[in-house]
């Protein structure tokens, strides 16, 4: 930080020098003056690159333990900057992905739901539009701003990107899209499966090309052409999400694994091999000592197995690597919410060291304000900067207590404790019922640190623990819903927004 700020007013000490200098001078000279020094200003200021990935588990990269998996560029990542072995995400894609742009609680900006996919889909939600964004943020300190890859954060045509501070947008505005075809594949008989590609707000036709490749070659001309400004680069990718269309490449190599393994291990050394490309560019222009590169996934593994018309085009069901972890994807079970993530950042943070401090996705637009010296956006947030985890291993977690919640599903983790309200273990592993996802009780109180976490059930052992955690719950969700426009589903007013789902319930 210090470093930062002395540079920082080195430079303002250049310009204020550069200005009085150039007093005598006539009005054009001034001007010129002042131009080369905002751009010498610019030059200083850090790049953004933040990688966001999609349905990538846990533990599914060779530097976070799976030997089964090749993650050249991953792992290479992670031995120069900083591996986190508690980042949390969140459970699905739009949760997380409101929590990371803005810092706040999902529930603040009105996203407890799914928002819309298609542009005339007004029945699911948008993110609110007076939420502030990184890119919105860092746009206001001179940062150009893109984000190359997916949006899935409301797509109605005025609640996009370009809406909420992207200069640039290439990609879907949805949930998932087909690789080839661009198409959402989830169709029901009042929605067939439609298109959704987009450069900025226009909708673009390129049938049959590789989706990741496009974003490849679009991440690579921005960088190419903001390379004289700072700027600040959102890409998540869609991999290694379903439909499992990997580089045909890496298929032969997992062959010997077990189903579904074979299927999603392909995925994921596509995904690190497409991130290695725009990795590459940043070498190429030069850029890679002042650019902070950050990456994480948004949610656990999934375990979804989608059919349409006898046409498989799901997860296929599973194959996720959490080591001693239960869950996946759709849970709050740590296999649904802890993530890989990688800060790197030579020029200032330490290289190839590991820090276990819980961290989460709020975090990281109060870290980039912090790095940054910039004051954080004026609305709450509930992240917290983590710039002194990412420089010491003795720092301590901002984050005593940790609160997710979908739809009427919640979890709160305070120290080793977590209790889970009406949730479900999407994995099925312990589950005898025909559904399997579906059975776990009203409410599940874990112990983080048991030695196979999260497959006992404290509910009733540890009531007093339980009515902390859920005295906590209440005191957050009062907070997060007043003023969202949305009520709790928990609460009475909230009753027709809770999902109604079958599930084998067994009551306290
Ligand atoms: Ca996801």
């Amino acid at each position: 930080m210090r470093v930062i700020k002395n540079t920082f007013f080195k430079i303002v000490t250049i310009i204020v020098v550069a200005s009085l200098t150039s007093c005598n001078t006539n009005s054009q000279n001034k001007s010129t003056a002042k131009e080369t020094s905002t751009a010498r200003l610019n030059e200083k200021k850090p790049n953004i690159l933040l990688f966001f990935t999609d349905d990538q588990g846990t533990l599914d990269a060779g530097c976070y333990g799976a030997s089964d998996i090749q993650t050249p560029v991953l792992d290479k990542l992670a031995t120069q900057g900083i591996k986190f072995t508690q980042a949390y995400g969140h459970t699905v894609c739009c949760p997380s992905r409101a929590a990371l742009l803005t810092g706040r609680a999902p529930q603040r900006s009105g996203v407890n739901q799914w928002t819309s996919c298609h542009p005339d889909d007004h029945q699911g939600r948008v993110m609110d539009p007076k939420e502030i964004t990184i890119a919105e943020h860092l746009k206001s300190y001179g940062y150009k701003t893109g984000l190359i890859g997916k949006w899935h954060l409301g797509a109605t045509m005025d609640h996009g990107p370009l809406d909420q501070g992207f200069d640039e947008f290439f990609g879907f505005r949805g949930g998932f899209i087909d690789y080839y075809s661009h198409k959402f594949l989830h169709a029901n008989w009042q929605r067939p499966q439609f298109h959704d590609l987009y450069k900025n707000k226009e909708e673009i036709f390129e049938d049959g090309k590789y989706f990741p490749d496009m974003q490849v070659s679009e991440a690579n001309r921005f960088l190419e052409e903001s390379k004289n400004d700072p700027f600040f680069l959102y890409v998540p990718f869609s991999l290694p999400h379903y439909p499992e269309q990997p580089d045909s490449t890496f298929i032969k190599q997992y062959k010997h694994l077990e189903w579904p393994r074979s299927s999603y291990a392909p995925m994921i050394t596509t995904l690190d091999h497409r991130m290695g490309q725009i990795l590459e560019k940043l070498d190429e222009l030069g850029l890679r000592d002042n650019t902070i590169i950050i990456y994480m996934s948004d949610n656990g593994h999934s375990t979804e197995d989608y059919y349409n018309w006898n046409e498989s085009y799901g997860g296929n069901g599973g194959g996720g690597f959490t080591g001693k972890w239960r869950g996946a994807k759709g849970s709050f079970f740590e296999g649904g919410i802890r993530v890989p993530a990688v800060i790197s950042y030579p020029k200032l943070f330490p290289q190839g060291e590991t820090r276990d401090q819980a961290i989460v996705n709020l975090d990281i637009l109060p870290t980039i304000c912090e790095i940054l010296d910039i004051p954080k956006p004026k609305n709450k947030l509930d992240g917290k900067s983590i710039l002194d985890i990412i420089k010491s291993d003795d720092a301590k977690s901002p984050h005593e207590v940790m609160h997710w919640m979908w739809q009427g599903m919640w979890a709160v983790r305070k120290g080793n404790w977590k209790l889970i309200y009406d949730g479900h273990d999407t994995t099925g592993k312990f589950s005898i019922h025909p559904e399997k996802e579906f059975e776990m009780p009203e409410y599940y109180l874990a112990n983080l640190d048991d030695e196979k976490p999260e497959e006992i059930n404290y509910s009733l052992k540890e009531p007093k623990i339980l009515k902390e955690l859920l005295a906590l719950h209440q005191g957050w969700a009062k907070d997060v819903f007043e003023g969202s426009g949305y009520p709790d589903p928990n609460s009475a007013e909230g009753k027709e927004e809770k999902i109604v789902k079958t599930k084998g319930t067994t009551k306290l």
